[in-house]
C-alpha cells in the first residue's frame, strides 16, 4: 500500500512538472492568431504594418489606429516587428500584398535584395511609383517568402526591398511617424504548401544586428501557408 502510494504521488508531481511547463511554454511564447484574409475573384489583399517598436505602447498611434490598441501578450515592446507573421493564403491565387512601412531606413548588406524577386513584371510600386530596383541606403527590411525544402510541395520564392520612412519625416511624440511608405507587389499562388517569411535586413539587436527581433519567432519571420 505504502508502495502504490508512493507511485501516485510520483505521478502527481510528475503531472504538476508538465502541466507548470506547458503553462511556463504558453505564457512566454508570443503566437499571434493566423492571418487569412479572404479572397474576392480578384484575388486575396495580405497587409502587413511594419513598426519600429509595439504600435500599442504609442497613445497618438492608436488614437487613430485603434486596431493596434490591444499589445499582444509577451511581446517586446522594443522589437520592430511585421504586424501579421503567421500568413494564410488559397492556392492558385493572385496575392496582392501592401506592406505599410513605419520604420526607418538602415542600409542592405548585399545588392542581392535590391532587385525585386518573384513578383508580377518583376516590379514593385513604392508609394505610387514603379521600381524594379531600389536604392540600398532607403531599404529598412525585405519580405522574403522561400520554401521549406520537401517533396511533397512546390517551390516559391518572393523577395522584395522595403523602403524605410527618411528621417525627415513627422512623427508623433513617440516617434512613429505619421505617414508610412507603403511598397505593394502581386504574385500567383501554386499547389498548397508551408512557407517561411523572413526580414534579411540586420535590424535587430546584438552580434551584427541579427539578433533580438531577427532571431524571435513572429517578429523579423514567420510562416506563409498556401492551402
Ligand atoms: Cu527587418
Amino acid at each position: 500500500m505504502r508502495k502504490y502510494l508512493g507511485m501516485v504521488g510520483f505521478l502527481v508531481v510528475v503531472a504538476a512538472i508538465v502541466v507548470g511547463v506547458a503553462f511556463a511554454l504558453n505564457a512566454f511564447a508570443f503566437i499571434p492568431a493566423p492571418y487569412a484574409p479572404a479572397a474576392s475573384s480578384d484575388g486575396v489583399t495580405v497587409k502587413e504594418d511594419v513598426f519600429p517598436f509595439a504600435p500599442c505602447t504609442d497613445p497618438d498611434f492608436t488614437k487613430t489606429h485603434p486596431e493596434y490598441a490591444q499589445c499582444r501578450p509577451n511581446y517586446n515592446s522594443q522589437y520592430v516587428l511585421y504586424s501579421e507573421p503567421e500568413i494564410v493564403v488559397p492556392a492558385h491565387t493572385k496575392v496582392t500584398m501592401v506592406i505599410s512601412n513605419y520604420d526607418s531606413t538602415s542600409s542592405l548588406v548585399n545588392n542581392y535584395f535590391l532587385k525585386p524577386q518573384g513578383v508580377d513584371g518583376g516590379v514593385i510600386n513604392v508609394d505610387g511609383q514603379q521600381m524594379d530596383t531600389i536604392d540600398p541606403t532607403v531599404v529598412s527590411h525585405t519580405f522574403v517568402i522561400h520554401g521549406i525544402v520537401s517533396q511533397k510541395q512546390p517551390w516559391l520564392y518572393v523577395g522584395v526591398p522595403i523602403t524605410g520612412v527618411p528621417d525627415s519625416a513627422k512623427t508623433d511624440d513617440a516617434g512613429m511617424p505619421d505617414q508610412p511608405i507603403v511598397t505593394t507587389f502581386t504574385f500567383t499562388t501554386g499547389a498548397p504548401g508551408v512557407y517561411a517569411w523572413q526580414c534579411f535586413v540586420p535590424c535587430g539587436v546584438g552580434f551584427n544586428g541579427f539578433g533580438g527581433p531577427m532571431g524571435t519567432d513572429g517578429y523579423m519571420n514567420g510562416s506563409f501557408t498556401v492551402k
